[in-house]
């Protein structure tokens, strides 16, 4: 790929890393059994679903290449990830036409939201493996969102569950002062941006 072209990929305010920045709020959760870990997906469905790990194991993965941008300034062009599609896990539930934000939340009560159209993107996954290797636990082991077109402090690590609003609501970034959006083309770091 030329020059010009990853020019076109950094967004303004953005510089390339080659490694793999860990950021996050709080402690790293370790798993010493999985039997207890699940994915409840609740808020504005017909009927609540949660995936127990088994299940969620037996769910078919595809690859996804991406790049990513942290609020922080770095960018991560090029990632290989392997995650289950959003249509796979939106298979287990029914939305309600009022549905129309998602509250992402995450292992200890970490949240971050989105609007559902940004949820369903294609491009959008519940990520499992980066670059050939499984999450570690600093990266979100078992599962971490991925949605790429936003800062990835929207890209919840950990995720425990997905719930569907019929308005936004901030997550933990957002009552900090970050951006309700975050779209890094656009620079929507902070609220006031
Ligand atoms: N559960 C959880 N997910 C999180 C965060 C967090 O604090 N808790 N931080 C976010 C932020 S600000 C960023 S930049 C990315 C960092 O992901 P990484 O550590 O894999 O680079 O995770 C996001 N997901
Ligand atoms: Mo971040």
């Amino acid at each position: 790929m030329d020059a010009n072209t990853t020019q076109n990929r950094i967004p303004p305010g953005q510089k390339l890393t080659a490694g793999f920045p860990v950021l996050h709020h709080g402690e790293v959760p370790y798993y010493n059994d999985m039997s207890k870990w699940n994915l409840r997906l609740f808020g504005l469905v017909e009927e609540e679903a949660t995936i127990a790990h088994k299940e969620w194991l037996s769910l078919p993965r595809r690859t996804f290449t991406n790049d990513i941008h942290c609020v922080t300034t770095w960018s991560k062009l090029d990632n290989v990830w392997e995650g289950v599609a959003v249509s796979t896990v939106m298979d287990k539930v029914k939305l309600l036409p009022e549905a129309k934000f998602v509250m992402l939340h995450a292992e200890h009560g970490w949240t971050t939201n989105l609007p559902l159209a940004d949820f369903l993107r294609e491009t959008s996954f519940l990520g499992t493996k980066h670059n050939g290797q499984l999450l570690t636990p600093e990266h979100g082991y078992p599962v971490r969102m991925v949605v790429p077109h936003l800062y990835f402090w929207k890209s919840a690590k950990w995720l425990r569950g997905i719930e569907f609003m019929a308005k936004d609501k901030p997550g933990f970034w957002e009552r900090n002062g970050y951006h309700m959006y975050g779209d890094p083309f656009r620079e929507e770091r902070f609220d006031y941006d």
